[in-house]
């Protein structure tokens, strides 16, 4: 399917044609979440567990002045190798970056804008962007979160790091009428660790019900949902541990000035640093276990859709 601006992969035409399961998958996390190598492996792997699930996945991205989804293996590797000399494409950059023929990794806002293009319902990816910690002076809040409240596409992530401000985050997703299910689990779980100390709005136990709800949000005119998945146990690191370096990589950004777009990709790499790569080697188990699920969403969706 080829609309004036989408460019879809054969693989996934032809999956969407034959209303077969899909998920897409966001390239943020590819050129500015991850450096390379481990950034090229992820996303050929996070590939594989959607296809071991039964679904088709479709990465997106920005390339060539085309809204790009699905990518053949080349194309991974052009926006791995880039990385963050590839543009982060948020909302407002989309049409500047079609205009010029920008290379760009999409962020959860702009990869869910395009996915209900292409017609996609469920994606994976690993965190969401949120309220900053200093919102109240900064006003730093993602578009991640407004998207979220008007784009009918159920998003699967581990929660929210909290090198944001995780009350204020579950806040501003209550005010714009976002469902924050709980996957197994009562707390809203904080990315590298199962809990944030928060709860959720509705604990969901299977897929089917996470789909029933997907189908009902879509019945009511509504937005997104959030799916927040817990990190495996065995992966997730000591609260404790994060919590101190998150709070060091908070300090450094502020005393570095650093602002905008930039402090999100800057956080992720000092914590990397900080932690010797163990952040990393988390950050991957989680987007995979994200990944098969969201797998399992789609094909309850799909199933119940027949
Ligand atoms: N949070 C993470 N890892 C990421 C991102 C957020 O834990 O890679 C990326 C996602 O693509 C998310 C974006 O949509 O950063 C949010 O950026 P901002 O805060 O500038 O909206
Ligand atoms: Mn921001």
């Amino acid at each position: 399917m080829t609309s004036s601006l989408l460019t879809t992969s054969a693989a996934v035409s032809a999956a969407l044609d034959a209303r077969r399961p899909v998920v897409a998958l966001e390239s943020t996390i590819i050129t500015h979440g991850m450096p390379y190598p481990q950034n090229l492996e992820m996303a050929r792997e996070v590939e594989a567990v959607v296809r071991q699930n039964g679904a088709e996945p479709a990465t997106i991205a920005v390339m060539d002045g085309r809204l790009r989804v699905g990518l053949e293996d080349g194309d991974l590797e052009a926006l791995a190798r880039a990385g963050t000399s590839a543009a982060k494409a948020s909302r407002r950059d989309l049409s500047s970056l079609l205009a010029t023929g920008g290379l760009a990794g999409t962020t959860v806002a702009t990869t869910m804008q395009i996915s209900a293009m292409a017609g996609i319902a469920v994606f994976a990816t690993g965190g969401i962007g949120g309220v900053h910690r200093g919102a109240e002076t900064s006003f730093d809040i993602s578009a991640d979160l407004d998207e979220l409240g008007r784009t009918p596409v159920a998003v699967v992530c581990a929660g929210a790091k909290s090198i944001l401000d995780i009350a204020k985050t579950l806040e501003v997703l209550e005010t714009r009428g976002v469902p924050v299910l709980g996957f197994g689990t009562d707390s809203f779980p904080a990315f590298w660790a199962r809990q944030s100390g928060h709860g959720v709005d509705q604990r969901v136990d299977d897929p089917e019900t996470v789909a029933q709800i997907i189908a009902l949000q879509k019945a009511l005119g509504m937005g997104g949902v959030l799916v927040a998945n817990p990190i495996p146990e065995a992966d997730a690191l000591e609260p404790e541990e994060i919590g101190a370096v998150i709070g060091r990589a908070v300090e450094e950004a502020s005393a570095q000035g650093i602002g905008g777009k930039a402090v999100t990709p800057f956080l992720l790499k000092r914590i990397f640093e900080l932690t010797g790569g163990r952040s990393l080697r988390a950050n991957i188990a989680l987007v995979k276990n994200n990944a098969a699920l969201a797998a399992r969403i789609a094909v309850a969706l799909q199933q119940a859709d027949s």
